[in-house]
């Protein structure tokens, strides 16, 4: 995700960070740098140029020059420069974004319509958005209009049961507005808050196909009109955005396949060429491997910031809030147990890819890869503590000699092997205190998951 495009960012910025004093000539260096990164990973040039200027006009100023951390505050510069290349971060009276989905209350049916073009991720997202919904509380409904692939439907009926959500689909229909009819009546008598119409999508845009949108949009009168484009297109995918916005009218895009090699210039050239904010991205072909866009926590993460809020966030889908307070409280008090960490371990499987998570901790952007990470070790480290009794889970200081060749028989390892685990698990209480603490602050946070990280190895 945005690999290449952070390390090159990393390593202009190195050419500023850290130095008591930085010249002209070291800001110029760094724009510079920056903006091949921001070539190579295809940004509109338009953009790119923006940005170069408005860069070194800003950080020339006295401000950054005489300031006691110049190269602090260029990164600060930079990173908000990027940020509002990326959307608008300004609330409006609801505490809404332009990047939040505009829906109505649940006591209306609201109806998104998914557009774009073939095989840019339509179904697979119109699946991934009911998912989110139905997280968020909601009660979405998949309808499927792509009545010209006979496959299309059964695609989407497929991926409905996969997360129990209803599908209408009208087999051998013809026409995707009376479709769409019959399927609103459905979700009236069925007490549906939302409607998500997946549409037809052609090699390239065609009149046939703008018109039978057109006839779809009048029809249904969406709330929200999402293009679907695929990321790994570049600047294509902000052409074709543009030219659905004039003859259609989008409120918003995806871009999927933010998972894959792509070199994020979609992402960085969308609004400013467009207008239209980019509201989630997909990162995997899994229902689950979707993202609610953060223009901030993107740009940091392209600065090799890391983004400790996603993290923390993705974490507390998975542990619920109580238990994530209830657990905040064990690790300010030591008294965190082996059955905490047990839990833990079991919820990091059901968090998805370790990667992805990874990508969002400071500093290890990058740095580690899904091999890297030794996942027998965690499966051994689950070994050990299952053969534990509750007893000894709860309280780590009863695990004698005897106990100990019990676990190691019963988890197929050794003495010595549950010895380390023990020891780890002491280190890991302390430094948990510490990190607990430490929380607001960033810069120590940072080092201390660093150092967190070996606790993966043995
Ligand atoms: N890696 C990855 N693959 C994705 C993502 N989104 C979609 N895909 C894959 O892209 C392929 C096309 O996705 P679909 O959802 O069928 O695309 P579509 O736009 O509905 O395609 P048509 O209905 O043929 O126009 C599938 O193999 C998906 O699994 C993503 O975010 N990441
Ligand atoms: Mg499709």
């Amino acid at each position: 995700m945005l690999d290449k495009l952070t390390a090159k960012i990393s390593d202009a910025l190195r050419i500023v960070s850290g130095k008591a004093t930085i010249t002209e000539k070291n800001i110029d260096d760094a724009v510079e740098a920056i903006k091949l990164a921001l070539l190579e990973a295809d940004v509109n040039l338009r953009v790119v140029r923006r940005f170069v200027n408005s860069t070194i006009e800003e950080a020339k100023g006295e401000k950054v020059l005489r300031s006691v951390d110049p190269g602090q505050q260029f990164i600060k510069i930079v990173h908000d420069k990027l940020t509002g290349y990326l959307g608008d971060t300004t609330l409006n009276a609801n505490g809404q974004s332009a990047q939040d989905l505009q829906l109505k209350g649940p006591d209306t049916i609201s109806v998104i319509l998914m557009l774009g073009l073939q095989g840019s991720g339509k179904t697979t997202s119109s699946a991934k958005l009911a998912l989110r919904l139905k997280k968020d509380g909601r009660k979405p409904l998949l309808v499927a209009c792509d009545l010209v692939r006979p496959a299309a439907m059964e695609q989407l009926a497929v991926l409905g049961t996969q997360i129990s959500v209803p599908v209408h689909k009208e087999d051998g229909a013809k026409d995707s507005v009376a479709v769409f009819k019959n399927a609103w009546n459905w979700a009236q008598k069925n007490l549906i808050d939302t409607v998500i119409v997946d549409t037809t999508g052609r090699l390239q845009i065609d009149e046939p196909m703008m018109e039978e949108l057109a006839r779809l949009k009048n029809a249904a009168k969406p709330d929200e009109l999402l293009l679907v484009a695929d990321s790994m297109t570049g600047q294509s995918a902000v052409d074709i955005a543009k030219t659905f916005d004039e003859k259609i009218g989008l409120s918003g895009v995806i871009l999927t396949k933010f998972d894959s090699d792509t070199r994020g210039g979609a992402a960085l050239s969308l609004k400013t060429i467009t207008g239209k904010p980019l509201k989630f991205v997909g990162t995997g072909e899994k229902p689950e491997d979707f993202e609610v866009f953060h223009p901030e926590r993107m740009a940091s993460r392209i600065l090799g910031m890391g983004d400790v809020v996603s993290l923390v966030e993705k974490a507390q889908e998975v542990i619920d809030q109580k238990e994530a307070e209830v657990l905040r409280k064990k690790m300010e008090k030591e008294n965190f147990t082996l059955e905490d960490w047990l839990d833990q371990l079991r919820s990091m499987k059901k968090m998805g890819s370790l990667q992805s998570m990874l990508e969002m901790i400071p500093g290890m952007s990058g740095q580690i890869s899904e091999e890297d990470i030794d996942k027998a070790e965690l499966k051994y480290q689950e070994a050990i503590l299952s053969s534990m009794t509750r007893k000894e889970r709860a309280n780590h200081l009863i695990i004698g000699p005897t106990r100990r060749s019990r676990i190691a028989r019963g988890s197929g390892t050794s003495v010595a092997e549950v010895g380390r685990l023990l020891k780890k698990f002491e280190k890991m209480r302390t430094m948990m205190k510490k990190m607990s603490k430490l929380s607001r602050n960033p810069a120590a946070a940072q080092s201390m998951f660093s150092k967190m990280g070996q606790f993966q190895g043995r």
